[in-house]
């Protein structure tokens, strides 16, 4: 599973207020609102406890503090604990933190300790992209592309499916396939047919896996994956809007999801 790295998580804010720029130009929505839409939650000032794990690949310069400053960009009241691990853990229950967030190297959750609720990162991240990509004001039809079907795009797709679009999927791993058309409903997509899609999900870990076959002049690409799989010159070529972020977008639907 890709690690995220220091590198990633610089320019944090920046990289959340131009992807909220295209985000509203493209849906008429923040990502406050699109959150807000999807789980009918708000969040109001409460007090996040962000505990750094060490197991594993261990602590990742800048992961910890990135969450803080996500929980100030969206009005928390958010603290680092002083340990990591059980002690940390501990310290921020010990200070009466109304949501935790910590991750180790296979997931990363949200947990409300006030009404018990827990979110991981790789559904709230295939959610809240599915949903920017699926209110794309210019979109043709209701058929959406998903590329890659792994923990991130799975969920995505579940999400498109539940909310009526025409899901049409990619993954190169037939299982895969396979269980998505069996258990969601997805339409095999064939990235060598001509079918031009106006929004698209991708979800996958490598770069270069949209083609000029599958993007319509006009298009949104809503793309968690790292590295960004929309190579440079289909985007210039084509008039796409495009939403990526490492991080701020998957943790701002993961507090909202336990809300
Ligand atoms: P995963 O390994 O579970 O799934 C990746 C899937 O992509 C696999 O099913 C694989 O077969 C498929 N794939 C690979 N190449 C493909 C191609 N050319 N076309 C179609 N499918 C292809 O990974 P994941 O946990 O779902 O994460 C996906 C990406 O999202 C990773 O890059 C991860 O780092 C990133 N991510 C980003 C955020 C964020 O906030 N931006 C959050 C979580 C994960
Ligand atoms: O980046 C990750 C993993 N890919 C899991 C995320 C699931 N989408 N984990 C972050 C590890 C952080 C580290 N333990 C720390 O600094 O606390």
């Amino acid at each position: 599973m890709a690690l995220l790295t220091p590198q990633d998580l610089e320019g944090l804010t920046k990289q959340l207020e131009c992807n909220n720029n295209t985000i509203k130009k493209a849906t008429g929505m923040d990502i406050a609102d699109i959150c807000k839409q999807i789980y009918g939650t708000t969040l109001d000032g409460e007090k996040v406890g962000i505990v750094p794990i060490t197991s594993g690949n261990g602590i990742i310069t800048n992961f910890s503090s990135s969450l803080l400053t996500i929980t100030e960009y969206f009005g928390l009241d958010g603290a680092v604990t002083e340990h990591p691990d059980v002690t940390g853990y501990y310290e921020a229950v010990s200070s009466d933190a109304d949501i935790i967030l910590m991750a180790d190297d296979h997931i990363f959750i949200a947990h409300n300790m006030k009404n018990g609720k827990i979110a991981t990162n790789h559904v709230c991240t295939g959610v809240v992209y599915a949903e920017i990509a699926s209110r794309y004001k210019y979109a043709d039809s209701k058929d959406i592309l998903v590329i890659g079907l792994g923990r991130v795009g799975y969920a995505g797709a579940q999400h498109l499916v539940k909310r009526d679009f025409d899901v049409y999927a990619y993954d190169p791993d037939r299982e895969t396939m396979e269980k998505a058309r069996k258990e969601l409903g997805i339409i095999p997509y064939d990235p060598e047919e001509e079918h031009k899609f106006s929004m698209v999900l991708e979800a996958t870990p490598n770069p270069n896996t949209i083609s000029e076959g599958m993007v319509a002049e006009r298009c949104l690409v809503s793309t968690p994956g790292i590295p960004c799989g929309l190579p440079e010159d289909i985007g210039e070529r084509n008039e796409i809007d495009l939403v990526m972020e490492p991080l701020m977008i998957g943790v701002a639907s993961m507090l909202y999801a336990v809300m």
